[in-house]
């Protein structure tokens, strides 16, 4: 094992410094495993290894099938040393001929044994079953070459599949420390990064018992390369809104990807909410006209505990009138909703002129507005063109407007915010048309970026502890869907 991890790094296929990974994230270490295809004596030891684990866990296997692209040849020398049949996972099925994603003879009810370089998240590993599973193979077990110790193993074993190592990161961290290749502050550094971006279980914990709360099919979450950089990431864009890259900043400061939806009707209430769910959430929404006592003094109030917490305040007006009469809804009236709020909403039924209405009042006043792309009420009319009318409208104004309001990622672009409300851990419905969606689904596997989540944190026993638990949940969920494009 020494002279792998020593070989490993003398051909710089694990290096230590400051790296930007794919998604954004800065990591003091980096491995590259692809270099040692041009090292034929180390690229057969590691060959030799992933076979040697395999058969130590008393792995037996009918085939065998490297995760594309690294693990090829190393699943080539496998099969060829050991005389084993192979198969090889196409990336993408050929538009031509017989479109098959899987090459070679495939017997349905056989076993095969995924090889890998290194796991993160393990959504690599999972893909690959994935694709396997469907052909009729049966996949429980995958080898691996480094194991990053970041999640991976948990995450496979919940999709049935059992991950053995070769090396873990903490293992090769030793070894290279006692041969003095790195010193003491570098090992720290590579552990403290470890910690900090752990992919954490899917499943989670409700009244101390692990339930599940997707009920979708298992495994593979929708791939949406462009959302899986990371918030902080997003709000180094250039040409990105000052509201929308001081709430990413923010995010990513607090870790938390929670609005709480502060539906009450006292102004005692709300304040006493903002002050001690602050530290929970990136954004307060609220509903100025259900306040049975609003005052001005109120809101002058919630700002300075905005400040304190740092968050940001989000009247969700649902503005839905011609250009002229907005204007006066959103500067004027009782409320004054420009001069305390940092952003507001919008429905696009009228067309651009109630973005164009709303602009000039709060463009000066440096506020942005998000379009409501899609509901989350069942039988909501904002679906198909009217989803995309809504996201050519915002691409339009981009100067005002910040993003959705929508159920799921529906732009391309980094620099727009998706927010999703009917958010609970419990999915489902009320009797009034309201659908739940866990944290996992909305942040994950719909790329969405921040969960809205009213009665769900404020009819729980403890508010503080609910808010807790959806702060913990939606961040969980956006580390998996982040750590998924390390793999
Ligand atoms: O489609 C929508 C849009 C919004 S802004 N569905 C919603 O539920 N909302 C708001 O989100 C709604 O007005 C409420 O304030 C919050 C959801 O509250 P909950 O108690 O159902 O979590």
């Amino acid at each position: 094992m020494e002279s792998l991890v020593l070989e490993l790094f003398k051909v710089r296929a694990v290096k230590f410094g400051s790296f930007v990974l794919k998604s954004g994230i800065s990591s003091p270490v980096y491995f590259d495993l692809r270099v040692i295809v041009s090292h034929p004596i180390l690229l057969n030891q590691v060959s030799e290894l992933l076979w040697l684990t395999a058969n130590n866990a008393g792995i037996k296997c009918n085939s065998v099938c490297g995760v594309p692209y690294t693990a090829l040849p190393l699943a080539t020398i496998i099969c060829s040393s050991k005389k084993i049949p192979m198969l090889i996972r196409r990336k993408e099925a050929k538009d031509y001929g017989t479109k098959r994603l899987v090459e070679g003879t495939v017997n349905p009810g056989e076993t095969c044994l995924i090889i890998e370089d290194v796991v993160t998240s393990g959504s690599s590993v999972l893909e690959t079953a994935e694709v396997l599973r469907k052909e009729g193979l049966k996949v429980t077990d995958a080898v691996v070459l480094l194991d990053r110790e970041q999640g991976g193993k948990a995450r496979l074993e919940e999709e049935g599949i059992r991950l053995h190592s070769v090396c873990t990161l903490s293992r090769l961290l030793d070894i290279l420390q006692v041969q003095g290749k790195i010193d003491s502050e570098a090992v720290e550094s590579v552990k403290t990064f470890i910690r900090k971006n752990a992919c954490p279980p899917v499943n989670n914990m409700i009244n101390g018992s692990t339930k599940r709360l997707n009920h979708q099919p298992d495994g593979i979450p929708a791939k949406k390369p462009h959302q899986e950089i990371s918030y902080g990431a997003r709000a180094q864009l250039p040409e990105i809104h000052p509201i929308t890259a001081q709430l990413f900043k923010i995010m990513e400061k607090k870790e938390t990807n929670l609005c709480l939806a502060a539906d009450v009707t006292s102004s005692k209430e709300l304040l006493q909410l903002a002050d001690s769910l602050g530290s929970e959430i990136c954004v307060l929404k609220t509903h100025v006209d259900i306040l049975n006592d609003f005052n001005p003094a109120v809101f002058k109030e919630l700002r300075a505990i905005a400040d304190k917490h740092e968050f940001l305040i989000f009247e969700d007006r649902k503005f839905a009138d011609i250009g002229n009469t907005v204007k006066h809804q959103y500067e004027g009236g009782i409320y004054k909703i420009a001069s305390w709020s940092d952003f507001v909403n919008a429905h696009v039924v009228p067309g651009p002129g109630v973005v164009k209405g709303l602009k000039e009042v709060g463009l000066p006043l440096k506020r942005g507005c998000l379009l409501i792309a899609e509901m989350s009420t069942e039988g909501s009319l904002a679906t198909g063109e009217y989803t995309k009318a809504a996201v050519r409208l915002a691409e339009k104004h981009s100067d005002f407007v910040i993003g959705f309001i929508s159920s799921s990622n529906i732009s391309n672009r980094l620099d727009f915010i998706h927010m999703t409300p009917g958010v609970q851990m419990q999915t489902g419905a009320d009797n009034l048309g309201q659908q739940y969606l866990s944290p996992e689904e909305v942040i994950h596997k719909k790329a969405s970026d921040i969960i809205i989540v009213g009665r769900g944190i404020l009819t729980a026993k403890d508010c503080v502890e609910a808010a807790r638990m959806y702060k913990k949940a939606g961040w969980a969920a956006y580390l998996n869907r982040l750590l998924s494009v390390e793999d």
